[in-house]
């Protein structure tokens, strides 16, 4: 007895199926247009038995009683169909995944058993290479919701308020994590053993609560031979914000001198909100610091569109060279490095309102950045050099002041927004580049604060389509990536960090 089956995604080549005893299934695909047929061939001739495949889009739909499930395919005997159209398929998630999973349930007169559960992966064949090009470039630009989780990354360890995740790039197997008190945690053994340490503690120059704080960290791209990093945090003395150089101690990376720090920059804050907070070092080598409009609503102060003013604005500075009496020097091909207005020569971009976590796409190059709105929309933009962002003129792609009318004259405007309808508070993340988790490749991973849920967005010349991944619980106070750029977040009340994981 044969079955022949035609699946129209996401099915490997060769397939083996190990199944329960009664039935041994070994698969073949070949291609034929846009379709990949699979031959099912039980070991045993087996004329009273009828076979029924289920497939579906999570393993545990499948686990305990998958005839009882909503999202599977039938195909019993000699009903199965020999092929499965797309319309079949779209029946098994209306998520939008496909399927990933296999069982099949094996009735010899009315003795029944299930075989194992199969998870399916991709293999070209020879033979249908191209053709498995154009799938392969399809499941990319999809995600499978129900194969993904959020795995708590660390159990037995939390963090105090965790405000930021970075890997020092020096190849170990290191993260630290940023408290947002004024301490960072060092997380050795990622992946053996994974064991948590005091890095820095600096809680004695910062005040912190509410957006106030150490809020930022940035490893120098060579911090494997000079040991240096930079902070962004809210200083005790007067609420202003100060971005700082430490360095490790001597003869231990594991650990930071608190007594190394060297001011580059202060910035006087009005208000207790919007202090930013994001560093990042940029494939130029510079540094990269958010800072928020000031604070109050509104943005009183008008501080977004004016670039004498630092707030609500990127800055990028070159901290491998002095001048001018600063610790640092100004990359000369900063939009305003040389004018006679009084223009901040450190501006990178401005018309930013509270950018909260930016990174640079590490196969791009890109910088990406959420921007916190104020009354009606999130949004992310991607930032370039000299470019205007909007605000206070606009929030998002509507008119802020004027409210209607304004002018979008030379503004640059989101790649994507979404309304407090969906969250209250963007998160900006991060490109993933991982290998562990295909379907995320070259997706933009972002979340929101307030409401948990957390989004792929996926960036054509013209568009940006954006998928919903988790509708979470978590306060997602930031995402990171560790050595090999599998993608972590963090969770700002319980002070646990989950990983991005296959199911
Ligand atoms: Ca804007």
């Amino acid at each position: 007895m044969r079955i022949s089956t035609t699946l129209l995604i996401l099915l490997f080549f060769p397939l083996a199926l190990s199944a329960a005893p009664e039935v041994s299934l070994r698969g073949n695909f070949s291609l034929a247009g846009s379709k990949l047929t699979l031959t099912i061939t039980p070991a045993e001739s087996a004329a009273d038995c009828s076979y029924t495949l289920y497939a579906a889009a999570r393993r545990n739909a499948l686990s305990s009683n998958p005839t009882a499930t909503t999202n599977i395919i039938t195909a019993a005997g000699a009903s199965v169909p020999t092929k499965l159209t797309a319309r079949d398929l779209k029946g098994i998630d209306r998520s939008g995944g496909v399927p990933f999973f296999l069982r099949v349930l094996t009735n010899c007169s009315g003795s029944q058993s299930l075989s194992n559960i199969q998870r399916l992966t991709i293999r070209p064949s020879s033979s249908g290479l191209r053709n498995m090009a154009t799938w392969l470039a399809a499941l990319r630009r999809r995600i499978i919701p129900g194969s993904l989780i959020l795995r708590e990354a660390f159990p037995g360890i939390t963090f105090s308020s965790p405000v930021d995740i970075q890997y020092p790039g020096d190849e170990s197997d290191r993260l630290l994590i940023v408290e947002q008190a004024g301490r960072i945690q060092l997380i050795k053994n990622l992946r053996t053993n994974p064991l948590k340490s005091e890095f820095l503690d600096i809680r004695s120059l910062i005040v912190d609560g509410g957006e106030r704080g150490l809020l930022g960290l940035a490893f120098h791209p060579d911090f494997a031979t000079n040991g240096y990093f930079f902070v962004n945090y809210t200083r005790e003395a007067d609420g202003a914000t100060v971005i700082a150089r430490f360095r490790v101690a001597n003869g231990n990376n594991d650990a930071a001198d608190p007594e190394s720090q060297l001011i580059l920059l202060t910035v006087q804050q009005p208000f207790e909100n919007h202090n930013g907070g994001a560093l990042a070092f940029g494939p130029d080598g510079y540094l990269y610091i958010g800072l928020g409009d000031g604070g109050s609503g509104g943005d009183p102060q008008g501080n977004g569109q004016d670039r004498t003013k630092f707030l609500g604005k990127i800055l990028r500075i070159d901290v491998d060279h002095t001048a001018d009496g600063k610790h640092y020097a100004i990359p000369s091909d900063n939009p305003f490095a040389s004018n006679a207005q009084g223009f901040k020569p450190e501006i990178f971009a401005f018309g930013l309102r509270n950018p909260w976590r930016f990174s640079f796409d590490s196969q791009s190059g890109l910088l990406w950045a959420g921007d916190v709105g104020q009354n009606e929309r999130e949004e992310i933009d991607l930032i370039s050099n000299g470019h205007n962002y909007g605000w206070n003129t606009m929030e998002g792609t509507a008119c802020y002041q004027p409210s209607s009318g304004c002018s979008r004259r030379n503004l640059t405007l989101p790649v994507h927004e979404y309304s407090h309808q969906v969250g209250g508070s963007i998160t900006g993340g991060y490109v993933y580049r991982g290998t562990e988790l295909p379907g995320l490749v070259g997706k933009y991973i972002y979340g929101d604060f307030v409401t948990g849920r957390i989004w792929a967005l996926t960036r054509t010349t013209h568009s940006a389509a954006v998928t919903q991944l988790f509708d979470s619980n978590l306060a997602i106070s930031t995402f990171g990536v560790d050595s090999e750029k599998e993608l972590y977040v963090a969770s700002y009340v319980e002070g646990k960090l989950y990983k991005f994981a296959a199911q």
